[in-house]
């Protein structure tokens, strides 16, 4: 079956491990089938739901960019752009935030994550990011949206959306629910120092992830300093359960090596993790290198970058304009 894919990654740093995991390999591989159709976003407006640096947030749109291009992500056969380049999102959001209710956004738990104790001190956009979010998508008719287990929640929140317009407005199928895609293993990639926290740009500790960008020294050093318990690897995945950081660290090892689970616990059944460290650290080096290597020769040539996103946003353009004359239309603008 033909898909429509779209999905999106903020600017908001270095793209890490969990980034590349639970997202961006997962893109390649729906663009490298024929069948699917691909609009990957750079998307910065929500970026703006927390304080940004403009200097900063530029560079961080090229080098996410740059970040899809290296990974594997193709500017001819996909859309790449940026999301700010293209004001159907922004106008889409407003009118779709018209439509969804307070009571969904209160559910939302990444709110409430970011926001942490203080709430009244967090930006309205941070609150309505996920409508944000449902016009990306829904702007383009997606179908499937490819997300780490973090994002399923606001997925729901766009289905939501989308059934509610089309009930509001009479206009059945009009707008597309998107089903979600996440990976069956390890869509949530945690941190290397607490393997109950998300891996994430924004942990303070650069220690507890692996970026994309970071030198073969930095990537042993991190693995080595990563948390693990004392005890050795066991003889089956049962006996992970209580031990979340082994977990995660033999969860990036399969993932990598696209292998299940019990072939990496059969691989080191018994070894300590001194051992498993070095081939860890090993093996990220060796996916990891060429990417972070492609990268910075891809940022050395802005005005590229520029041309592929602004290319890239002629294209998404044309489609978002069309759909959102459409909405208007249906709402009687
Ligand atoms: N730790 C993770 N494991 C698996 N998937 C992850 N994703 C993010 N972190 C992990 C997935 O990456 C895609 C892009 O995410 P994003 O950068 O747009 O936003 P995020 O989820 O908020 O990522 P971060 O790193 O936590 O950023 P900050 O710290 O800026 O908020 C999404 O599909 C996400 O699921």
């Amino acid at each position: 079956m033909s898909k429509k894919i779209f999905s999106g990654v903020q600017p908001t740093g270095n793209l890490h491990l969990g980034n590349y995991i639970g997202a961006i390999k997962n893109f390649v591989n729906l663009q490298n089938d024929s069948n699917n159709f691909c609009i990957y976003c750079v998307v910065d407006l929500h970026a703006i739901t927390v304080k940004q640096t403009p200097k900063e947030l530029k560079k961080n749109i090229r080098e996410t960019t740059a970040a899809f291009i290296a990974s594997g992500l193709d500017f001819k056969k996909s859309i790449i752009f940026n999301q700010s380049m293209v004001s159907a999102h922004s106008e889409g959001s407003w009118i779709l935030s018209c439509v969804a209710r307070m009571g969904w956004l209160n559910r939302m738990t990444q709110f409430k994550e970011k926001a942490g104790k203080d709430k009244e001190k967090a930006s309205v956009g941070l609150y309505i990011y996920p409508i944000l979010m449902a016009a990306d998508i829904l702007l383009y008719d997606a179908t499937h949206v490819p997300v780490g287990e973090d994002q399923k929640q606001h997925l729901e929140l766009a289905r939501d959306i989308a059934n509610k317009f089309n009930l509001d407005f009479d206009s059945s199928n009009f707008l597309i629910a998107p089903e979600p895609l996440i990976q069956k293993n390890f869509a949530r990639i945690m941190s290397l120092k607490d393997g109950q926290k998300k891996m994430s740009k924004s942990d303070p500790s650069d220690l507890s992830r692996i970026n994309l960008n970071d030198t073969k020294d930095q990537i042993f050093n991190k693995i080595k300093k990563a948390k693990t318990d004392t005890m050795p690897i066991p003889e089956n995945e049962n006996q992970l359960s209580n031990r979340p950081e082994a977990q995660n660290l033999l969860g990036i090892y399969s993932c990598l090596n696209d292998q299940p689970l019990f072939e990496t616990i059969n691989e080191f059944s018994g070894k300590n993790f001194s051992e498993f460290k070095d081939k860890l650290a090993n093996l990220v080096v060796d996916k990891i290198s060429p990417i972070s290597s492609e990268i910075n020769k891809l940022l050395k040539d802005e005005n590229f970058i520029d041309k592929v996103l602004n290319d890239g946003a002629e294209r998404a353009g044309e489609i978002a304009e069309k759909k959102i004359k459409d909405i208007k239309k249906i709402i009687g603008f």
